[in-house]
């Protein structure tokens, strides 16, 4: 297994729209294993390929309080299941240091492929549910600072861009 190179905000390459998973082979379950390892190296509770620079759709997950529930998710279709939206304060591993409130409905069902590429379903609610929605967002290109003000995302870009200056 490995730990991958995370892609940081403002990087185009975030903005990529994912292509569906055409197979599900071992190299795809040997990402899926290096996508986890490099989640709680971070260590993270969620991480979708476009953030390792794979452009295929699929995530993975563990909002468990232990670390002892990894979830993943290839091909994930989301169905909102009450529209309420609830505040969370989201972070992003390509968005390091900074956590902002986001609003998202808190009650889904997720259809997706498992790791052998077999179809599921799965309600998930709360945190689960929030963690689901950003991940998918990462899929289509979408990054959390999206919902803020402008303002808010010019200066989380302008601070991202001078760290990444001085470690270069
Ligand atoms: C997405 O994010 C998420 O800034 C997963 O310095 C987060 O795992 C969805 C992390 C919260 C919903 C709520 C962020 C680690 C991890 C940082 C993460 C950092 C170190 C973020
Ligand atoms: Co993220």
């Amino acid at each position: 297994m490995a730990v991958l190179e995370i892609l940081e905000f403002p990087d185009s390459r975030l903005r990529t729209e994912a292509a569906p998973v055409t197979e599900v082979t071992t190299a795809t379950r040997t990402l899926i294993d290096n996508m986890l390892e490099t989640m709680y190296a971070a260590p993270g509770i969620g991480l979708a390929a476009t953030q390792v620079n794979v452009h295929q759709r699929l995530l993975v997950m563990d909002v468990s309080e232990d670390k002892s529930e990894p979830m993943v998710f290839i091909n994930p279709q989301v169905t909102v299941l009450d529209p309420e939206l609830g505040e969370y304060d989201e972070g992003c591993l390509s968005v390091p240091g900074f956590y902002e409130t986001v609003s998202r409905p808190q009650h889904v069902e997720v259809t997706a492929l498992d790791r052998d590429g077999n179809p599921f379903a799965r309600q998930l609610k709360g945190l689960a549910a929030i963690c689901l929605q950003h991940e998918v967002d990462h899929l289509n290109g979408k990054l959390f600072v999206d919902y803020l003000s402008t303002l808010k995302r010019q200066r989380i870009r302008k601070k991202l861009e001078k760290d990444q200056r001085q470690r270069a």
